[in-house]
């Protein structure tokens, strides 16, 4: 099947990039390219006129085809750089769709790569993150994996459990007493290396979403404290309003920040107190749904609040005419802006930690979990090895992990699985 999309945004556009794959790509263009001069051997790239179905031309375009399996999808491909107006878009489209092809979906130019085997699964994802990453440390981390980091990663953790396996396998009818010397030692430190680096991964995994997807931080405390003035402070506006009474903000304001290369949501809330006033008790409601979803709370001179599973940090506000009677994390004035560097570095360190990024490998969701389930087995393959239990349940536990690893990267796997993976693609990628 051949099949059509625009790979370039909606939209007027200098230039704009229509996509064709498919075994009849490159004859299907020859139905609307003046004298078309590409062919099936040969990949190329040329200047040419579009015709419209009366036979005026309507485009000039930059054409260039490729064949499969040399092309990003594995088949033959052409990418039609036409001149940006919409118009112009949907009538290649429309032409193309006239000569046998069908609308692309999303993702489906890569699902097609990865079908074909010119990309694995996390490297299919790599391809997601590169797009969406909200900063460039989440794109370079996307690229890493593009390059194959993660797939080089998780075959040389397999090809230890592999080697576990094997050797047990190899001794299971053998008596206890027979078994080679140091097998069983040695089968816990590879376990217990193998844990160490899917740990690490998690870790790593957990830190470095933000810089992919950002992080939402939330200012929340008391009336009046100074976080309308702290947010305009950090988003460099007087976007919210600052006033000396009680209860001024009631919605929840937002503003995209960045904060040393890390895209950071940040959000003003409503004063927290009992409020007879109903608007205002929405707004307070609001807050605490905003603080529970936070991936950090910034709490503003009160340090009777606290949040149980979200990361806070408790900040004295005004220090330019009081000081605090209880120890704070870090004592600021919004208005002065005195103590707001600090700030900022205290909330990129809760968020990231000191750490280095370069290491991440994990870039989605679904491979995390899948390390995840890998590690819980191979948890429990220490434990039965601890336990001295049977050889046979061990082996269970590493073969189990060993699936969960492959998952990352299988060249061939179930279709819920790459619904999932190829969704978050856009129509043309
Ligand atoms: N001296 C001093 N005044 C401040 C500081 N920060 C805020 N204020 C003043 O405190 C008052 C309240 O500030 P807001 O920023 O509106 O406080 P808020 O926490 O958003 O208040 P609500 O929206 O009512 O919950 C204003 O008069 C501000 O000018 C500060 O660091 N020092
Ligand atoms: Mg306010």
């Amino acid at each position: 099947m051949t099949i059509v999309a625009c790979s370039t945004p909606p939209g007027v556009s200098g230039i704009a990039v229509v996509r064709i794959s498919g075994k009849g790509a490159i004859k299907n263009i020859s139905t609307f390219v003046k004298d078309s001069p590409f062919d099936e051997k040969t990949p190329l790239s040329r200047v040419c006129f579009l015709v419209d179905r009366d036979g005026e031309v309507f485009d000039e375009a930059v054409i260039t085809s490729y064949v499969g399996p040399n092309s990003y999808t594995g088949e033959n491909l052409v990418e039609i750089s036409c001149h940006g107006n919409p118009k112009i878009i949907s009538r290649i489209i429309d032409l193309s769709v006239d000569a046998g092809s069908r609308l692309a979906e999303a993702g489906e130019f890569t699902k097609t790569a990865f079908l074909n085997g010119k990309l694995d699964l996390s490297e299919a994802e790599s391809v997601a993150s590169i797009i969406h990453s909200l900063s460039l440390t989440g794109v370079k981390a996307g690229v890493k994996n593009l390059k194959g980091g993660l797939s080089k990663e998780i075959h040389s953790i397999k090809s230890s459990l592999i080697s576990i396996v094997a050797n047990l396998e190899f001794n299971l009818d053998i008596s206890e007493e027979d078994l080679q010397p140091n097998l069983l030692k040695q089968s816990g430190e590879t376990i217990l290396r193998v844990s160490k680096k899917l740990n690490d991964c998690i870790r790593c995994f957990e830190e470095t979403k933000m810089f992919q997807s950002g992080a939402s931080v939330v200012i929340l405390g008391p009336p009046n404290a100074g976080k309308s003035t702290l947010f305009n402070r950090l988003v460099n506006k007087n976007q919210s309003i600052v006033t000396s009474v009680e209860g001024t903000t009631r919605d929840v304001i937002e503003k995209n920040i960045n904060i040393s290369g890390l895209p950071i949501l940040l959000k003003d809330t409503a004063g927290i107190r009992d409020s007879g006033d109903d608007v205002e008790k929405i707004g307070v409601e609001r807050s605490f749904v905003e603080a529970k979803d936070a991936d950090l709370v910034v709490i503003l001179n009160d340090k009777g609040l606290s949040f149980g599973d979200t990361k806070h940090i408790h900040v004295f506000n005004k220090s330019d005419i009081k000081t605090p009677d209880e120890k704070y994390d870090i004592s600021i004035s919004a208005k002065t802006g005195d103590g707001i560097k600090k700030l900022k570095e205290t909330v990129y360190n809760s968020l990231i930690g000191s750490k280095i990024q370069t290491d991440t490998l994990i870039i989605s969701k679904r491979q995390c979990n899948a390390i995840k389930g890998a590690l819980k087995h191979i948890k429990e393959a220490r434990m039965l090895l601890l336990a001295g239990d049977s050889i046979e349940l061990l082996i269970e536990d590493i073969n189990k992990s060993i699936s969960y690893l492959d998952s990352i990267t299988e060249k061939t796997t179930k279709d819920d699985v790459l619904d999932v993976v190829f969704s978050s693609f856009c129509v043309g990628k």
